[in-house]
């Protein structure tokens, strides 16, 4: 984004004749700073890692379809290191349902999350999308490769269930899923890999909640009249930094250790 930043400003310029700050030209995109992970992470679905305890969320989802039910909210880390990007997801869900086992089958029709990535913020129409189910499948898209669906990248993903699956005798209580993209999943659109401290790529992170309450939800607004994830303009904004998660500096045991056996 300081890219497109810095042409706004020189824009700015040219018609104004004032310099303005940047902070002035902020959209409302949510902003997020992804920080490398202190060691390994194991793609378990269990968010067990110090790493995952000292990320901040990104914040919370937004519901701009809601019209009934339960919002049930959803927490979203990031964290990097050399070979991955890892996202995870810790969702309250008291109706737990997926049905679809076999890859790029239409997963958002069961308990869903997902990650669309832009690494290339001068493209926005190059991104990807990654949908897994809480049954672990997986259906990724490179935009670009559609319709013939041949993009499939080597992302590793596993969730873990705290209630029962397809079963409304009960309320269940929530799932966690943990993935871990390669960076060579953007090798066609990536302008360094692995990004460099102080790369900017633009993602939006969704979820979709299943047979029962499908409550539509997502970080970053995206600001249609209908639900719709495919809209690049209203990704976020991340930053890779160079430091490292503090993992003598833990995020508040209720975010981190929920549902995470
Ligand atoms: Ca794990
Ligand atoms: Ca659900």
């Amino acid at each position: 984004m300081y890219r497109s930043r810095i042409g706004l400003i020189v824009a700015t310029f040219l018609v104004t004749g004032v310099v303005v700050h940047a902070s002035t030209l902020a959209e409302d995109l949510p902003e997020h700073t992804i920080l490398r992970a202190a060691g390994p992470i194991t793609i378990d679905g269990r968010i067990s890692e110090p790493s995952w305890a000292a990320a901040a969320t990104v914040g919370d989802f937004q519901f701009p379809w809601w019209k009934a039910g339960e919002k049930e909210q959803t927490e979203a880390r990031l964290l990097w290191d050399d070979v991955n990007l890892y996202i995870s997801f810790v969702a309250d869900d008291k109706h737990i349902s997926a049905i679809h086992k076999e890859r790029d089958a239409p997963v958002s029709q069961d308990d869903c999350v997902e990650a669309f990535i832009m690494p290339d913020t001068t493209h926005i129409r190059h991104y990807y999308n990654f949908e897994v189910n809480v049954l672990g499948t997986i259906l990724d898209r490179f935009q670009l490769s559609e319709p013939t669906g041949s993009y499939t990248a080597d992302l590793s993903a596993a969730t873990q269930i705290d209630g029962t699956l397809n079963d409304e005798n009960d309320e269940d209580r929530g799932f966690v899923t943990e993935f871990a993209i390669p960076f060579t999943s953007f090798v066609d659109t990536a302008p360094n890999l692995p990004p460099k401290p102080g790369d900017t790529w633009r993602l939006n992170l969704y979820r979709i909640g299943g047979k029962v309450n499908a409550q539509y939800s997502q970080w970053s607004n995206t600001g249609t009249p209908q639900p719709k994830y495919h809209v690049p303009e209203r990704f976020g904004i991340v930053h890779f930094s160079a430091d490292s998660v503090d993992v003598n500096k833990t995020e508040p045991a209720s975010a981190s250790d929920k549902n995470a056996e």
